[in-house]
């Protein structure tokens, strides 16, 4: 732990959990701030976790409960590249619906910009910057497009995310010579990363001007900590047409008729594969609820939801 007095601490947390976490698949998450009791100059005793102002997440699904990746955070950054691994918009959409969650700006950082872009790709990224998502192209190899990466996160806690082996390590260790994170190669036979990052862990330049979240690749995104309903509220591009559909606030935007959200999407004003993350979304969060309705009063875990594709997670 990073002290008040700027020395770090080795820290061990008082008793065997934090009370306040119960609940939670971890006990802290980088970014956590909490009080400490000072041993001496190289150990502490983690008392309490204060409030937390936002929280990056998903749901564990081994653990039956939420995970936090990264607390109190500024900004997320997401990490994609056009192959190697290929390139996931429906993770991006997950992505920016837990970003949305959190109350932050969203940066895309189409990484890897060496190996070339394709038309699917530009295309996708152009609707995420058409929603006010800022998109930026680098590449960490060439050290390539940081210097604007870095401007966009001056001053602030970004927490960068995205699936294995897209390189979050790699850019981090640009921005931040000395930091040293450990990369590897991505798995030739299966294209994708081989989870290199096992802890998220915060990381503050000399300078103090940047601080920076390191997290481990993840290929799924689950959600369970939204109302079905209130959903669309994380859709930048639903978001103007809530409330206009003719069975006003109670329409699910899946299959009404009079609904201004799907007439939006059939007039071509949302994009049909933002609306689809939507229903994959929406169905995940109802299936989990039902599931959970049926249990009478006794908590169990969640069970694993095997969907039609698993693309794009
Ligand atoms: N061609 C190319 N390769 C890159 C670039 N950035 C990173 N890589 C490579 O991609 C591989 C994965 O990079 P990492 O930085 O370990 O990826 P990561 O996102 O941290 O992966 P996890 O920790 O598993 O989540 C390594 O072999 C990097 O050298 C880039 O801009 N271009
Ligand atoms: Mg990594
Ligand atoms: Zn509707």
């Amino acid at each position: 732990m990073r002290c008040e007095d700027n020395t770090v601490r080795l820290c061990t947390i008082k008793g065997k959990r934090i009370r306040s976490l119960d609940g939670w698949y971890n006990a802290l998450a980088a970014g956590d701030r909490v009080s400490v009791q000072i041993i001496s100059d190289g150990e502490g005793v983690i008392e309490k976790l204060l409030p937390r102002r936002n929280v990056f997440g998903r749901f564990n699904e081994k653990g039956g409960a939420d995970q936090a990746f990264a607390a109190n955070i500024d900004m997320v950054v997401c990490v994609t590249s056009a192959n190697s691994p290929p390139f996931r918009p429906r993770f991006i959409d997950r992505v920016s619906v837990i970003t949305e969650q959190c109350g932050v700006p969203l940066l895309i950082l189409f990484n890897k910009i060496d190996l070339g872009s394709d038309e699917h790709a530009e295309a996708r990224l152009s609707v995420f910057e058409s929603l006010g998502y800022k998109v930026l192209r680098c590449s960490a190899l060439l050290q390539q497009g940081l210097n604007a990466l870095r401007e966009s996160i001056l001053g602030k806690t970004a927490v960068f995310v995205g699936q294995s082996g897209t390189g979050k390590s790699s850019i981090i260790n640009v921005l931040m010579p000395g930091i040293d994170r450990k990369v590897a190669a991505i798995s030739e036979k299966y294209n994708r990363g081989k989870h290199t990052t096992t802890l998220a862990e915060l990381f503050f330049s000399p300078e103090g001007d940047i601080a920076v979240i390191d997290t481990p690749g993840f290929r799924r995104l689950a959600m369970r900590n939204i109302e079905p309903d209130d959903l669309s509220a994380y859709f930048p591009d639903m978001m103007p047409f809530i409330g206009k559909c003719a069975f006003g606030a109670s329409c699910s935007h899946t299959h009404e008729s009079g609904c201004a959200i799907m007439d939006a999407v059939q007039n071509g004003i949302i994009h049909y594969d933002r609306y689809e993350s939507y229903l994959r979304i929406r169905s995940e969060l109802e299936r989990s609820r039902q599931w959970k309705k049926e249990e009478t009063g006794k908590f169990r875990k969640t069970p694993k939801f095997r969907l039609e594709d698993e693309e794009g997670w």
